[in-house]
């Protein structure tokens, strides 16, 4: 399939060190992937789903331990241990080579290993690129095949002496003592072991298109970021982009899908991407983003016709469900599909379930592969070369307190503080206690492949370079503040597309706005509420900035800065020391 010899000289050691039975290239054909599905059935890695009901879906189940990304045991492997920063776990790419070789060696004796070449981009944009991920699950192929441009594309894209980045996974004995996410960013490899999951095994995902692309992106001046792209159309058929970078399971797959409410008028939200986003600077002196993904790997519960219509639709057909429910019929359930829970069922463990059982049925990060090309509210950019260029930058996180509905930086270096700022209550998207409120800088702390001290200045620098002459403006958003009883204060959702008009108002310059020591926040006159119930009370609430409160950050700020050292920026140490005097 490829008479590339990088390629071919890695796979031969990477052969001989996991000792397969079988080798098998993927050439992304429906003969051969439906092969592969039919297999994976007859071993019990699949179920196949209701064909009348889901067409071409599949039910897979993890080990109960392998239900998350594992942010303690993923590592980026640099020479120099300041290379990889305070943020990530590191260890010396000679020592982490030769203990996951000892891991790796033998490890598909008896087991086929797929070679799987994909494509991060589209075919033919100068921005994508390729991967090929060795791999010994059928899962991995068939997420793959839905999340990236698979097969013989990806060898045509890559020709005769292209690089690629060098991915290699072994489910082994899916070992939590022994699960291993390695970036290797110095060398573009990604070793993954002894996980079966999502984002640890998915390695064009989280592992390329954020860890090791961010790394690209800072050598080669552009930005990989962990963010939605989406296109808002007004009434007047004028056409806006926007990026968001929310935290995992914190609402980017919801906002990138958004049905704007119809009392508003005639807008429409287009989706580019809904996780991650490959930013450049463009010829128009712009910020262009694509989505190098392919597919939708959406968090399940919670969504629902009412919450994330187009995100369901997506998932009617040839998807891939992970330790979701399974009901009688052969169709799927998770907590927030209905209302009412279906009456019994077979829990994400393989168990029986009904609603006395006082479980979940299906796991809170169970997930969805739906291809992008499913859903209904796809851009017609989703697949432009050049990607889409950008109005505004969202940041957002989960914050019951402190953070208000929406506002605005002043300028760009404050809103690249605004984004090193970020906090949020962790999610069951990774292992660990959810709820607790952590710094997560850009969404990024998780998918950072270098020092985040770095990355702060990469930031400061793209916005001042001579040829971004119009960068977007950069916004910060809280959608999950909460009331004293605990009640999300914002309907959400929906909803959202309000915020969206006063945000894409200002970068017009069409609506005023009130000064605060955080940044520019809307006068309440100035978001179109029509048709929402909310009080006064409320709604002063939402868009309140209460000093004590902003002071009381100060301290959680400064201490999780000095982590950085002198890698941290000036640029960001005068906007901390700014705020500080604004608070006073
Ligand atoms: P990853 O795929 O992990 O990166 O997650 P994501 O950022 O795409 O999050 P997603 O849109 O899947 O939302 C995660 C959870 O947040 C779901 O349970 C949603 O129902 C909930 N959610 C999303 N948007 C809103 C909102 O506006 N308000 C509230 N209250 N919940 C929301
Ligand atoms: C996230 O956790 O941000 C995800 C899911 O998008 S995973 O691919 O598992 O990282
Ligand atoms: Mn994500």
């Amino acid at each position: 399939m490829t008479t590339n010899q990088k390629v071919l000289t890695w796979l031969e050691e990477m052969k001989a060190l996991t000792q397969p039975d079988n080798v098998v290239w993927i050439d992304g054909s429906e003969a051969q992937l439906n092969a592969l599905r039919e297999e994976g059935v007859s071993t019990g890695e699949l179920i196949k789903l209701n064909e009348e009901k889901l067409p071409g879906c599949y039910l897979h189940r993890t080990a109960e331990n392998d239900v998350a990304r594992v942010e303690d045991r993923t590592f980026i492997c640099t020479t120099k241990r300041e290379d990889a920063g305070p943020t990530n776990n590191w260890m010396a790419p000679a020592e982490m080579y030769a203990m996951l070789k000892e891991i790796y060696n033998g490890s598909m004796k008896g087991r086929t290993m797929y070679v799987v070449p994909y494509i991060m981009g589209p075919a033919g944009s100068p921005f994508s690129k390729v991967g090929i991920e060795l791999t010994d699950s059928i899962y991995v192929v068939l997420n793959m095949n839905i999340m990236t441009r698979m097969g013989q594309i990806a060898l045509d894209e890559l020709g005769e002496n292209g690089d690629f980045v060098k991915c290699l996974h072994a489910k082994c004995d899916v070992d939590p003592e022994k699960r291993y996410i390695v970036q290797f960013p110095e060398d573009n490899t990604i070793w993954s072991c002894n996980s079966a999951y999502g984002g640890n095994v998915l390695l064009g995902k989280k592992c390329f298109a954020l860890r090791i692309a961010s790394y690209m992106g800072y050598k080669e001046g552009w930005m990989a970021e962990h963010m939605l792209i989406l296109g808002l159309t007004n009434p007047a058929g004028e056409k806006k982009y926007v990026a968001a970078a929310f935290p995992s399971a914190c609402g980017k797959t919801n906002l990138a899908m958004l049905i704007p409410p119809e009392v508003l008028g005639d807008y429409k939200i287009e989706t580019v991407g809904d996780d991650i986003a490959w930013i450049r600077i463009g010829e128009d002196g712009r910020l262009w983003a694509i989505n190098p993904e392919a597919g939708f790997f959406g968090v399940a519960p919670g969504t629902s016709e009412k919450t994330n219509y187009n995100a369901l639709e997506a998932t009617k057909k040839n998807t891939i469900f992970t330790n979701v429910a399974l009901c009688d019929d052969g169709t799927v359930w998770w907590e927030g599909l209905t209302k009412e829970a279906p009456a019994h069922c077979i829990d994400w463990l393989g168990k029986e379930w009904t609603p006395e059982s006082g479980t979940k049925a299906a796991h809170p990060n169970s997930r969805f592969t739906a291809p992008a090309v499913n859903c209904p509210c796809i851009s017609p950019e989703f697949e432009a070369p050049k990607g889409v260029p950008l109005s505004a930058i969202i940041f957002g996180g989960r914050r019951a307190k402190s953070a208000p509905l929406v506002y605005q930086s002043f300028d760009w270096n404050h809103g690249v503080f605004v984004g090193a700022t970020m906090a949020s209550e962790t999610t069951a998207a990774a292992t660990g206690a959810t709820g607790v409120v952590r710094r997560d800088p850009m969404a990024m702390r998780p998918f950072c492949g270098y020092n985040m001290g770095d990355y702060f200045q990469h930031w400061i620098d793209m916005g001042h370079k001579p040829e971004l002459t119009n960068p977007p403006k950069i916004f910060h958003v809280n959608w999950f503040r909460r009331d004293d009883e605990g009640n999300f204060m914002w309907p959400g959702f929906g909803d959202n597309m309000r915020v969206l008009n006063w945000i894409l108002d200002r970068c017009d310059g069409k609506v005023d706005a009130a000064e605060t020591p955080i940044g520019y926040v809307p006068k309440k006159e100035d978001l179109n509420l029509a048709g929402l119930d909310i009080d006064d009370k409320t709604l002063t609430e939402l868009l309140s900035v209460d000093k004590d409160v902003w002071r009381a950050e100060l301290p959680g700020i400064k201490e999780y800065f000095s982590q950085f050292g002198d890698k941290l920026p000036a640029g960001i140490q005068e906007q901390l020391d700014a705020l500080e005097a604004r608070l006073k």
